[in-house]
């Protein structure tokens, strides 16, 4: 084996410590917050090539998310993209290269599929709020959301068998949790699309509105959702991931247990007791059936 492979090197690696990671300006996307509703909103802003992705606009995306997501203000997150002709369009073909789409660096990724694991376990409601063509990766995002607020010239549907490409994750099985199975293969082996009221009545989506009342329509339901508790929001949403996520999905309802558990009296104990250097009294705890 010696012979073949040789021996690995043993040197001592040096280690360059970073301090400070990348701070990317906005391109292609814009961030809204409204004044004093709770509602953030991030806009794909590429209306010249139908709101189509490439990795930047991916990036973005993921970093507003996670703005929105760490914003204790913020309690509901609209997408949507700029323009009444698309939400998205999917994945950029003109910078599609061999094993994914190609950004300034020169590396192919597939990185709308880290994006859509975000927007899955977003611990606050995410909204599609969709005008136009919602279609390939584009259609597969709004599915992700938790909400779909459609105009009535939102157009749906994956084009991926005609342009060689397909998503075999959530943009398979999650179409099936939402349309069936023999729906989800007529979507995808046909390549067919659909208009708002076909994609309403296959469960696709929520509600469709005039165009015109697109983001009125929006803003009322996300100031209906906000009335609510945002601890049996996140909760639900997680028990909703949890019984179809496996384990992954039991890790993000057990974090709301601990997170739950965090604020109440025993768990304090625990930690008090620690700092405190003395062996944990549990005996006032119930002990319930
Ligand atoms: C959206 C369509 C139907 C709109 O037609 P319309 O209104 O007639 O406009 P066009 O004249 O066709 O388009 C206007 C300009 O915009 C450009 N453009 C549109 N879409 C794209 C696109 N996706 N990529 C690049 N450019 C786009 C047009 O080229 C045109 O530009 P000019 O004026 O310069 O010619 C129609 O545009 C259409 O059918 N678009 C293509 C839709 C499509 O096939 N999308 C890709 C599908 N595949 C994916 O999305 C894969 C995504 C992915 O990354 C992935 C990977 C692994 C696992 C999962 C996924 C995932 O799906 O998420």
């Amino acid at each position: 084996y010696q012979r073949i492979h040789g021996s690995v090197p043993r040197h001592a690696v040096r280690w360059n410590s970073i301090s400070m990671v990348q701070q990317v300006r906005l391109q292609d996307i814009i961030y809204d917050k409204a004044d004093g509703e709770g509602v953030a909103k991030i806009t794909i802003n590429r209306p010249e090539k139908r709101n189509a992705f490439r990795p930047e606009t991916i990036e973005e995306i993921m970093r507003c998310m996670t703005d929105a997501r760490d914003d204790p203000e913020i309690g509901v997150i609209v997408l949507t993209g700029a323009g009444t002709k698309a939400f998205c369009s999917g994945g950029d073909q003109g910078v599609r290269g061999e094993g994914g789409y190609v950004g300034p660096d020169k590396v192919p990724r597939l990185n709308v599929l880290d994006l859509q694991v975000q927007i899955r376990r977003m611990p606050k409601p995410v909204i599609a709020m969709v005008a136009g063509y919602a279609v390939g990766g584009g259609n597969i995002l709004q599915m992700m959301c938790d909400i779909t607020i459609a105009a009535d010239n939102a157009v749906f549907g994956q084009t991926g068998p005609k342009v060689g490409s397909f998503d075999a994750g959530y943009g398979s099985t999650q179409m099936a949790r939402l349309v069936g199975q023999k729906k989800a293969r007529e979507i995808w082996f046909l390549a067919r699309l659909y208009t708002a009221q076909q994609a309403l009545d296959m469960g696709l989506i929520n509600t469709v509105v005039p165009l015109e009342k697109l983001q009125e329509e929006t803003i009322v339901w996300c100031r209906e959702i906000l009335r609510n508790s945002p601890t049996a929001l996140r909760v639900l949403k997680a028990a909703l991931n949890a019984a179809e996520d496996g384990q992954a999905g039991l890790q993000e309802l057990g974090g709301n247990a601990t997170l739950l558990f965090y604020q109440t009296p025993e768990g304090n104990e625990g930690r008090q007791a620690y700092l405190e250097k003395r062996r944990p009294d549990f005996s006032k705890f119930s002990r319930f059936p």
